[in-house]
């Protein structure tokens, strides 16, 4: 039955009815020369709904019959990762031999893409350790409209300035993140530094030799002393210093394991994050390459789940986009220095969210056994986990039954509370604004943070272009996009500008799922957006219920809902 069902709307799906090719947008897959055949692409394959296994047997063979051709001198399919939510392979193979797979096993595959790099997003010029002490208390910090803000020397233990600016002693009394498990991916964390309670702190290695708890390159340690350095007489303290870590280690290459990662390492790491019972996770790093498949990842943790995922908007002093950061399911974070003022590295575009102190920010120097040694970096990638922290101070305190809603309204909290500058209103720049603590809390607190429901949503949910699943409403978000194409490529009877409300031309719908994130009892993939596409729901509308209702009930879109 299941094979049946999921076959059924084959059809509709397939991208070769629309006579294209949708898996083959990268550009070494249709165009690479012959001599470009044998680099080796690293990929992400999505199969079709229950295809896995067809894809899997083509692989196999192609590998068989290689091995045959040639034995002892063919190379296999290196298979990295299966994500069985995604419904998606991780592969590394020669490009001829990937775009041999694509051919043969077209009717299995429902896209293939590249798996982009990811780097560390910190300025390695602006690194310097700070062993002196200064006493410095004259600061209290107490006020909202306040912008300038300094690092204090409090009975031996500093409070970064950036823990002043975003509000949190104001929190502390009460909310310090107890309970809450904020996921770090990043270069792992110094475990033994004296300025961590160790009983708050877990991990995964992501390999026998990748430990968690170990961190050559400083990063992940610096942003983890962010979040959780302990409230006491040494090093710094923490913005929600109650808050426990779950440090997942992707980057271990290059000098002092500080290099680069993949996108498809952080899919992997935010599963871990996920299976760890994180609520956050912080991502201080980022990447040119948008990916279809990890920001699919990110919408359903956020969407699915209730997690909170934040990333740094980038260092390129640019407009360009960045990811993880840049797809609308991640908050984006933006530098700030000790002034409020915008970091001069710090890009600039309109998936930014939010802002957060990220220029000369103290935090724990992996490697310094007395917790004194205090490190000073600068970057987006020290922003991220101030706004990450925040997070884990409302979550302590508003989580509730119902984790799709949690996650909603402390996002939306944080940006409606936020302390605009620059331009009045949301910018570019700082998105809505600079993060501040006991702004979000009050707000939560009185109720009126509560968000409700979009009144506009993407309709139909889940629409994306003729040319495949890359070119959805989010696509069409970005840029200049809805203005250039918003009328062309058609698909599901609708153009971008009808379809997708959120780039101006769509159509605003009083109809919502519910409940939000409803999906049947096979999974995330098939969600009220899949039911939508097609005659899924005609033909399965009364079928698979989970959370107590069918497809019919629980999303209107497809006919079955609240309308
Ligand atoms: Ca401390
Ligand atoms: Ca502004």
């Amino acid at each position: 039955m299941e094979d049946v069902r999921r076959a059924l709307v084959l059809k509709d799906r397939d991208p070769k009815a629309n006579g294209k090719d949708d898996f083959s947008k990268p550009g070494w897959a249709s165009n690479g020369s012959a001599a470009q055949d044998d680099e080796e692409g690293r990929v992400f394959i999505k199969y079709k709904p229950k295809a896995n296994v067809g894809l899997k047997k083509d692989m196999d063979d192609l590998d068989a019959e290689d091995e045959a051709a040639s034995p002892g001198q063919s190379k296999k399919f290196d298979v990295k990762y299966k994500f069985d939510d995604l419904e998606t392979y991780v592969v590394i193979a020669p490009k001829g031999k990937l775009k041999r797979l694509m051919n043969r096993s077209k009717n299995n595959i429902a896209l293939v893409e590249d798996d982009p790099i990811r780097e560390l997003v910190v300025d390695p010029l602006v690194m310097e350790e700070t062993p002196e002490h200064a006493e410095d208390s004259s600061d209290s910090n107490h006020r909202n409209l306040q912008t300038s803000f300094t690092d204090q020397l409090i009975s031996g233990q500093w409070r970064p300035y950036g823990v002043s600016m975003v509000q949190a002693p104001q929190v502390w009394p009460y909310s310090t993140g107890a309970g809450v498990k904020v996921c770090v991916i990043d270069s792992g964390i110094y475990r033994a530094s004296p300025d961590f309670v160790t009983a708050n702190l877990s991990g995964d290695d992501t390999s026998t030799t990748i430990l968690w708890s170990q961190d050559t390159c400083k990063h992940g340690t610096h942003c983890s002393g962010t979040i959780a350095g302990k409230n006491d007489s040494i090093g710094v303290v923490g913005v929600a210093y109650d808050a426990k870590i779950h440090s997942i280690r992707v980057f271990s290459s290059g000098t002092n394991g500080c290099a680069w990662s993949y996108a498809s390492g952080l899919i992997g790491a935010s599963n871990l994050c996920k299976a760890a019972g994180a609520k956050v996770i912080s991502m201080s790093l980022g990447g040119g390459g948008s990916s279809t498949t990890e920001s699919d990842q990110f919408q359903s943790l956020y969407a699915n789940y209730g997690i909170l995922s934040v990333a740094a908007a980038g260092n390129g002093a640019s407009s360009a986009y960045s990811y993880p950061a840049s797809y609308p399911s991640v908050m984006s974070v933006a530098a700030v220095d000790s002034n409020s003022n915008i970091a001069s590295f710090s890009q600039f575009n309109d998936q930014v969210d939010i802002a957060a102190p990220g220029v000369s920010t103290k935090s724990v120097n992996s490697g310094d056994t007395t917790g004194n040694n205090v490190l000073t970096y600068s970057g987006t990638s020290m922003a991220t986990p101030h706004v990450a922290a925040v997070a884990a101070l409302l979550f302590a305190k508003f989580s509730t039954s119902n984790p799709k809603q949690d996650v909603i309204n402390i996002r939306n909290a944080m940006q409606v509370t936020a302390q605009d500058r620059g331009t009045a209103g949301r910018d570019n720049q700082f998105g809505y604004g600079i993060v501040k603590a006991w702004n979000a809390y009050q707000c939560l607190s009185s109720g009126s943070c509560v968000a409700v429901p979009p009144t506009c949503t993407d309709n139909p949910l889940g629409w994306y272009d003729i040319d495949g699943p890359t070119y959805s409403c989010s696509w069409y978000a970005q840029g200049s996009n809805c203005a250039t194409y918003g009328n062309s490529y058609a698909n599901f009877g609708k153009t971008a500008n009808q379809a997708c409300c959120v780039c101006g031309g769509g159509v605003v719908s009083t109809c919502t799922d519910n409940p939000v994130g409803w999906y049947d009892i096979d999974g995330p993939t098939y969600s009220c957006s899949w039911y939508a596409q097609g005659s899924n729901c005609a033909t399965f509308g009364n079928s698979y219920a989970n959370f107590g209702k069918t497809a019919n009930q629980a999303c209107c879109v497809c006919g079955g809902g609240s309308k």
